[in-house]
């Protein structure tokens, strides 16, 4: 059986290429919302609905265990995935949370999110269940995930957007950032650009692949290539899926399965 792994669009490769790389022996099946991305601007009932949606699609094939590599899905639906699957489901906040916590050194974090996230408040109660103390600094960025599933992260006009998405950042001496939207970790070059060496940019990936391994280890399920022999990765994507190959191709560095569905 596999890994699940879903998001609204590419963010979730992020997470993806992590597991690949904590876990190369197990079998990832990916779903990216791409015909209803963004998820941000959307109501939490909505983002809710379309994130059990997605659950119950892939409830029907073998998994072992699915993260929902997306900010904005767990703070609208990561309890209620929970409750109904039977399998382990791991969210990207609580590990995000952790990240910055371990790396911060004076206690002066920011977030940044799509403004389902931000709105939710999840991360700073996160952040403050750990350390109450902290100074959390929390700002929406409705732009970068249109941006990011255009494929033109790297342009001019890409480092001029996120120039201005993250302008109200400055003021606050932040000393280290948390990727709040795992599609940022693919415009991670232009992020630390502007925000400057001081500022450390935090993403989920590598904590969450890192608590994934964690749980499938307590629970014997590790794939060991022989009891869960290694197939092929699938991704399953809503919309078209031009884009979103050529943007996991070079993300992920390899040729990729990626089906349509509706
Ligand atoms: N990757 C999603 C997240 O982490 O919040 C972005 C959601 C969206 O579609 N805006």
């Amino acid at each position: 059986s596999a890994i699940g792994i879903l998001d609204s669009g590419v963010g979730g490769l992020t997470v993806a290429r992590e597991v690949f790389r904590q876990l190369p022996k197990e079998r990832v099946l990916y779903f990216g919302d791409t015909l209803r991305c963004p998820y941000g601007p959307r109501t939490p009932q909505e983002v809710r609905q379309f994130t059990l949606e997605i659950v119950h699609f892939l409830s029907r094939l073998p998994l072992k265990a699915l993260v929902i590599a997306c900010n904005t899905a767990t703070a609208a639906a990561l309890q209620e995935a929970r409750e109904q699957f039977s399998i382990p489901v791991l969210g990207v906040i609580e590990p995000g949370a952790r990240a910055a916590i371990k790396v911060s050194r004076r206690g002066r974090i920011g977030v940044i999110g799509t403004q389902g996230t931000i709105h939710s408040a999840a991360y700073e109660q996160a952040l403050k269940r750990i350390d109450s103390e902290l100074f959390v600094f929390s700002h929406a960025c409705p732009t970068l995930v249109p941006l990011v599933e255009s494929g033109n992260g790297h342009s001019e006009e890409a480092r001029r957007i996120v120039h201005n998405a993250l302008a109200p950042l400055k003021a606050h001496r932040l000393d280290s950032l948390i990727l709040g939207c795992t599609h940022y970790p693919l415009i991670t070059e232009a992020i630390g650009e502007v925000v400057g060496e001081e500022t450390t940019l935090i993403s989920s990936a590598e904590e969450t692949a890192r608590e994934l391994s964690t749980v499938l280890h307590h629970k014997g399920l590790l794939a060991d290539g022989r009891r869960f022999p290694t197939g092929d990765h699938h991704f399953f994507i809503s919309g078209q899926p031009a884009s979103f190959r050529r943007i996991a191709e070079t993300w992920l560095g390899r040729p990729l399965e990626v089906e349509q569905v509706s």
